[in-house]
Order: structure tokens, then C-alpha cells, then sequence
């Protein structure tokens, strides 16, 4: 870590997507994160993009790109020099789980992609009978995800259950962005 922050790590930003299908609740998720809030939402159209102070100093560019069909075909645009990926799912939608987890793969395979770490955002957990993060956790080990870092976690951008622990985990991802390939984070 020494030798990344003698490299002038620190002095730039960090960029970070945030993926998934639409009404994944990535735009609430950005505002909560962003402010502690919830907030009124729309159908990303486009993108959202947020920066956040860690606590780790790193300072975070956010960028929602909209999940709508019409919109993920632009994903690839924004997958260029990213320190890590946040894929969100619906937790509560089984019936677009096998569409996420598709849209996943596809972000996966982007060249952009080799090495960086991905936090996987289970959302909506405060809904009952949401599915579990275990149970979604379980659905994933297979697949581009063999090739990356990553880490599961279950949150509510509602409640802001689970939310306290992205920022660690993001400055954690920066730190030791491009290493450790093919091992959780
Ligand atoms: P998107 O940016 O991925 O398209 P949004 O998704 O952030 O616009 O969220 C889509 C809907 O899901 C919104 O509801 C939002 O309030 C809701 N939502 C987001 N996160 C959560 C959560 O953690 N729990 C619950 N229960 N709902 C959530 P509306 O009704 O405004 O469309």
C-alpha cells in the first residue's frame, strides 16, 4: 500500500461504478451513501454521479449508469479506467435475477474490467422474504466473477442497513486495486 500512495494514489480520485438493472435502487443507494438520506428517485436516465469523501481519505467519483436496456448498451463507456465495480441487485425481484446476473457477466467480460475488484450489492433487504445474500452468493460463484475479487453484501438503501460498511470497503478495493486476482476481497 506503501508504494501506491508514493505513486500519488491519494491525490486522485478513485472512480467507481455503479451498476445494475433498473430499479436495482442504484440512484438511492448513491443519494443515501452520498448523504446519509433517502431520497425521491427516477428511472436513471443517463447517469448520476456523486463524489464522496472515505474514510480513508481517498476521495470517490460515484457514477450511476441507468440500467434500462436501452441504456446498458453505453456500460462499456464507462468501464475504462475504473478502480473498482458496485453491481447492484434487486433483491426482491426474482423474476429479473437471471437478467441481472446476465448484465452482470456482460459488464465482466469488458476488457476494462481485468483485475478490478467488484462489490456485489444485494438490495432491499428490508423488504420480507427478500433473498438472502447467502442464497444470491450462491448463484454467483460461477462465471467472470472466478476471475475478479469480490465480496457480497446484503444492505437496504432505504434503511441504510449494511450501507456503513461500503466506504471501508471501497477504500480497501483502491488500495489494493489490480492485485490478489481470483481471491475474495
Ligand atoms: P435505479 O436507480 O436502480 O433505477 P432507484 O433504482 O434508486 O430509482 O429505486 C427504484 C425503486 O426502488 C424506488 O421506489 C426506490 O425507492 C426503491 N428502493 C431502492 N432501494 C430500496 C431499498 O433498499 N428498499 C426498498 N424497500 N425500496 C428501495 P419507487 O417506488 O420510488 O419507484
Amino acid at each position: 500500500m506503501g508504494k501506491l500512495i508514493s505513486k500519488g494514489w491519494r491525490k486522485r480520485d478513485a472512480r467507481v461504478i455503479m451498476l445494475g438493472l433498473d430499479f436495482a435502487g442504484k440512484s438511492t443507494l448513491l443519494y443515501k451513501l452520498k448523504s446519509g438520506q433517502a431520497v425521491e428517485t427516477c428511472p436513471t436516465v443517463g447517469f448520476n454521479v456523486e463524489s464522496l469523501q472515505t474514510p480513508c481519505g481517498i476521495s470517490f467519483t460515484l457514477w450511476d449508469v441507468g440500467g434500462q436496456d436501452s441504456l446498458r448498451a453505453s456500460w462499456p463507456n464507462y468501464l475504462e479506467d475504473i478502480n473498482t465495480l458496485i453491481f447492484v441487485f434487486d433483491s426482491t425481484d426474482m423474476s429479473q435475477l437471471a437478467k441481472a446476473m446476465a448484465a452482470l457477466e456482460e459488464a465482466l467480460s469488458h476488457p476494462g474490467m481485468a483485475g478490478i475488484p467488484v462489490l456485489l450489492l444485494a438490495n432491499k433487504q428490508d423488504v420480507p422474504g427478500a433473498l438472502a445474500p447467502a442464497k444470491l452468493g450462491e448463484m454467483l460463484r460461477l462465471g467472470g466473477l472466478a476471475k475478479h475479487r469480490w465480496m457480497l453484501r446484503g444492505c437496504s438503501a432505504h434503511s441504510g442497513q449494511g450501507l456503513q460498511e461500503v466506504l471501508p470497503i471501497l477504500c480497501h478495493c483502491s488500495e489494493t486495486a489490480k492485485t490478489m486476482m481470483g481471491h475474495n476481497i
